[in-house]
């Protein structure tokens, strides 16, 4: 149960042009992948940001961590935190560490026989339903040509790309990501989704695009439209001020991100809904116990995401179906991804928008080495080496402003 080596690989997958409140997303998003080496041959998978530090801390920390066994997860935290030193957020430690405790955690299934959700409590779950996540976007990166789901600028746009998700993955919800037209724009889609789709809940997420008051007006223009309202204002103060007024909940994957920022929020209340996500929370355990925080302070919880592949899919379904009170369907990027994946197709279906626990040892997802190679090598070829919204989005629009709050 010695880890005898960590190995860390970068990789790069297409990503379709989505729209956000600051920029549009590139044609490739990057990942990491973590291959956990275990004596006796067993192989722990992980994943997480592709941003440069992450590797470089991934890197500072991989000596280190070799020797150990794969079943001190707390050894290894204190590790990461130590070797990263004072100068690295905690925030950043956490990220770096989530990546090594999810492997951990597959490698410790699969010594001992069992899905990781078990190592987490058992299983509350055995279905995980997942939301539809919506994005304005263009008809396909610029100087290609149009992707396989064409231009969503638009309600009629957007209805289309939901009534796809919908056939495609069965789900049962709708989050739209907004901030990118002024706000009668998106109100009117959020009411064209509505009518086109009745009793589906509904959420907007204009990543902190608007003022108070703007998010005072759409607040009051979509009650009783929308399930939450996620982030239309930067800062826990401005939120608070916001959710006053709402008569909906508010969710947060933007002001309530750690432990720290969870102690200011039962004071102050911005949220009724916290986004959990194992990658900046510091892994799955650390996910589970938010889960208690939450329920032990009156805030119901839901999931974020950011562009991912299956290992993360596996992952976050293992978390979820753990956690009693994550009752909200989660966000996932994948329909977008997944034709990129790093793992065995098979395990990870959506039927009826829901993700079915695995089942198998660990994480239950298998490698793709191949396709593991293939994206290692875009990664290298491509040169990319952060996310860079804001400046792919000023290739086609020289003027763009990612100041917020932009409405
Ligand atoms: O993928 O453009 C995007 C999203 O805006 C993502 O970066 C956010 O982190 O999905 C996320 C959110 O809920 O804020
Ligand atoms: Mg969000």
């Amino acid at each position: 149960m010695r880890i005898t080596d960590v190995v860390v690989t970068p990789i790069a997958f297409a990503d379709p042009p989505l729209l956000n409140s600051t920029g549009v997303h590139e044609p490739l998003a990057l990942r990491t992948v973590v291959q956990l080496v275990v004596d006796g041959g067993v192989v722990g998978l992980g994943e997480g940001s592709g941003e440069r530090d992450v590797l470089d801390h991934l890197e500072a920390v991989r000596t280190a961590i070799v020797g150990r066994s794969v079943f001190e997860t707390g050894l290894i935290e204190s590790i990461v935190f130590s070797k990263l030193g004072p100068d690295v957020s905690a925030m950043r430690k956490r990220r770096v560490f989530s990546i090594l405790e999810v492997a951990c955690l597959d490698a410790q299934g699969k010594l001992l026989g069992v899905p990781v959700v078990d190592l987490l409590g058992g299983a509350v779950r055995s279905w995980i339903p997942y939301s539809a996540y919506l994005f304005y976007k263009w008809a396909g990166h610029p100087d290609a040509e149009p992707d396989e789901w064409g231009a969503a600028l638009d309600p009629a746009g957007l209805v289309a790309q939901a009534r796809r998700m919908v056939e495609l993955f069965g789900f049962g919800s709708l989050k739209l990501k907004g901030g990118v037209f002024p706000p009668d724009e998106e109100i009117a889609a959020i009411r064209a989704l509505a009518d086109a789709f009745p009793g589906l809940p509904l959420r907007i997420d204009p990543n902190g695009a608007w003022s108070v008051e703007t998010s005072h007006r759409v607040a009051s223009e979509l009650s009783g439209v929308l399930e939450y309202l996620e982030d239309p204002v930067l800062g826990m103060d401005a939120m608070a001020e916001v959710a006053a007024r709402a008569s909906m909940p508010l969710a947060t994957n933007m002001c309530v991100v750690s432990v720290e920022t969870f102690a200011e929020a039962v004071t102050k209340y911005p949220v009724g809904v916290v986004l959990s996500d194992h990658h900046y929370w510091g892994g799955l355990r650390h996910t589970r116990e938010l889960g208690a925080l939450c329920d032990t302070f009156g805030l119901a919880m839901s999931m974020h995401s950011n562009s991912h592949l299956g290992i993360s899919l596996a992952a976050m379904t293992h978390v979820a179906a753990a956690t009693p009170n994550l009752a909200y369907a989660c966000d996932t990027h994948y329909p977008w991804n997944r034709h990129d994946d790093v793992v065995q197709p098979g395990v990870l279906r959506f039927v009826d928008g829901a993700v079915p626990v695995p089942t198998g040892p660990g994480l239950g997802v298998e490698l793709d080495p191949d396709a593991l190679d293939r994206l290692h090598r875009q990664y290298v070829d491509s040169g990319r080496r952060s996310r860079q919204d804001t400046v792919y989005m000023r290739r086609v629009q020289p003027d763009y402003d990612p100041t917020l709050p932009r409405f």
